[in-house]
């Protein structure tokens, strides 16, 4: 993960060193959303699948641009997430939201630009042409309306609503999962991939995608705020349904073992060197923030 991070903050920083004339501010308020302290967890699904199935040949620079493209998405949907129209939310990664550290406007504005940067440079990468089209459909598919913008949808209507498991989970699959999905599977068709391969690797992200959910609504409620880097119970607290709300920390917990038994069983299917996709899911059922 550490190696993601540094591949993929290299990148970002150089994609928004220079801002456009007279949009200084916006492009302040770009860089403090993507390269705030945040995990990279989606770049490091890029790079992981993309080695598992690319083998000796595996060149991380072929997954710089994607796991960057997919880095912006994730730093939108977090800006615009926090916005006071959304969750309204203050802190974040330890720091001030955007819209707090900046103003309103400006957040909108670099969540927009952010959102439109991924596609630039999936565009601007030397990726094959027919591969670089598969990239930006899984791309758009992943964060748009039929994938997380529709979980946010479904999300912010489910305030002070009774969901029950299949809901909460289609919500997650959505909101939080496409994003995870997309990154494992770019990854794999950067990879090299083929439709076995790919199938089995989606398998996996599903499962851990949900397990990364549940884990956060465990967190929610276990973890202290220092160590989340936002408010605790914040979500209990907004009146929406979670994991824990439904099966309570031990049903929770019971449900998190049982996902990352699925994603090693989905590992099995792959022929390919699966060590770092199998220490990832084992840190998102153990992470503690
Ligand atoms: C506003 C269009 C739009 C979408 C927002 C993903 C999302 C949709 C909102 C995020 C809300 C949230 C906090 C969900 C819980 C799970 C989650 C995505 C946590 C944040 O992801 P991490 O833990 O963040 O990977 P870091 O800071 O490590 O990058």
């Amino acid at each position: 993960m550490r190696q993601a991070a540094k591949r993929v903050e290299t990148t970002l920083s150089q994609a928004l060193a220079q801002p456009t004339s007279g949009a200084e501010k916006l492009f302040a308020a770009m860089r403090y959303a993507a390269l705030g302290p945040g995990k990279r967890l989606r770049p490091a699904l890029v790079y992981a699948c993309g080695q598992a199935l690319g083998g000796r040949a595996f060149d991380p620079a072929s997954c710089d641009a994607a796991a960057a493209a997919l880095e912006c998405i994730h730093a939108y949907s977090l800006v615009h997430d926090d916005l006071p129209a959304m969750d309204d939310d203050d802190l974040r990664r330890g720091r001030p939201t955007c819209h707090i550290q900046f103003d309103e406007a400006s957040a909108i504005l670099a969540g927009d630009a952010l959102q439109t940067a991924a596609f630039e440079l999936l565009l601007a990468s030397s990726t094959e042409s027919a591969l670089k089209l598969n990239l930006l459909q899984e791309l758009a598919v992943a964060a748009g309306g039929r994938g997380m913008v529709a979980g946010q949808a479904i999300d912010l209507d489910a305030v002070d609503k009774t969901l029950d498991l299949a809901h909460l989970e289609r919500m997650h699959r959505l909101k939080t999962g496409a994003l995870i999905r997309a990154s494992a599977r770019m990854g794999a068709l950067l990879g090299g991939a083929d439709c076995g391969q790919l199938q089995a690797v989606t398998r996996y992200a599903e499962v851990i995608g949900l397990a990364f959910q549940v884990q956060d609504d465990i967190l929610d409620v276990t973890a202290d705020t220092a160590t989340l880097g936002k408010t605790q119970g914040a979500d209990a607290a907004r009146n929406k349904p979670t994991y824990v709300s439904l099966l309570g920390l031990d049903g929770a917990r019971e449900k998190l073992d049982g996902l990352h038994g699925q994603a090693i069983d989905a590992l099995a299917q792959l022929d390919g060197e699966t060590r770092l996709l199998r220490q990832l899911a084992d840190y998102i059922v153990q992470r503690s923030h």
